[in-house]
């Protein structure tokens, strides 16, 4: 089924000029950047995003981490984006994440593990609510959609 995820790259990510890097890994999957862009996030929206880690140990690190610099927010859709998008992501823990995914490729670090992505239809759901107006997500076919899915041919 066609999913929406809601994707960031943290400010380490940016920071360190990766954005190009990780970006590619989406596209030459085969999925689809509907929505995009820079912004600084704010302490009442880097609160909110992760409302559900507050009171853990690392809440307030993390809330510091996350605005301490630009981060670069995205709507990536495709056939089971959500899941697909995790398993190219790794595991939180970048050091236990595997070789060949992001997180293993690029970090070190929980604190410091590069990139968001939802892990579920109902948390995607927020998390674009959160990020982006209905009219920042964009609606279009890509010519080489019939190379990517076989059921379109
Ligand atoms: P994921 O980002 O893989 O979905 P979550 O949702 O469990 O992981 O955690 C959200 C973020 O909180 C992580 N990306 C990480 O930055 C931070 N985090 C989670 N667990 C820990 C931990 N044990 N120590 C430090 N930071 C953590």
């Amino acid at each position: 089924m066609t999913e929406k995820s809601f994707v960031m790259l943290k400010p380490d990510a940016v920071s360190r000029r990766l954005i190009g890097k990780i970006i590619s890994r989406f596209e030459e999957k085969g999925l689809k950047i509907v929505a995009i862009k820079l912004l600084q996030i704010t302490e009442d929206l880097a609160k909110n995003h992760y409302g559900e880690h507050e009171g853990k140990p690392f809440f307030n690190d993390l809330v510091g981490y996350i605005i301490s610099a630009p981060s670069l927010a995205m709507v990536i859709e495709g056939d089971d984006a959500i899941s697909v998008i995790r398993k190219i992501v790794g595991a939180t823990n970048p050091k236990e994440a595997y070789l060949g995914t992001i997180r293993g490729d690029y970090a070190m670090d929980t604190g410091r593990n590069i990139i968001h992505a939802s892990d579920a239809p109902k948390s995607a759901e927020r998390e674009i609510d959160l990020f982006f107006n209905q009219d920042e997500i964009c609606n279009y076919e890509v010519p080489d959609n019939s190379w990517i899915y076989e059921s379109t041919l």
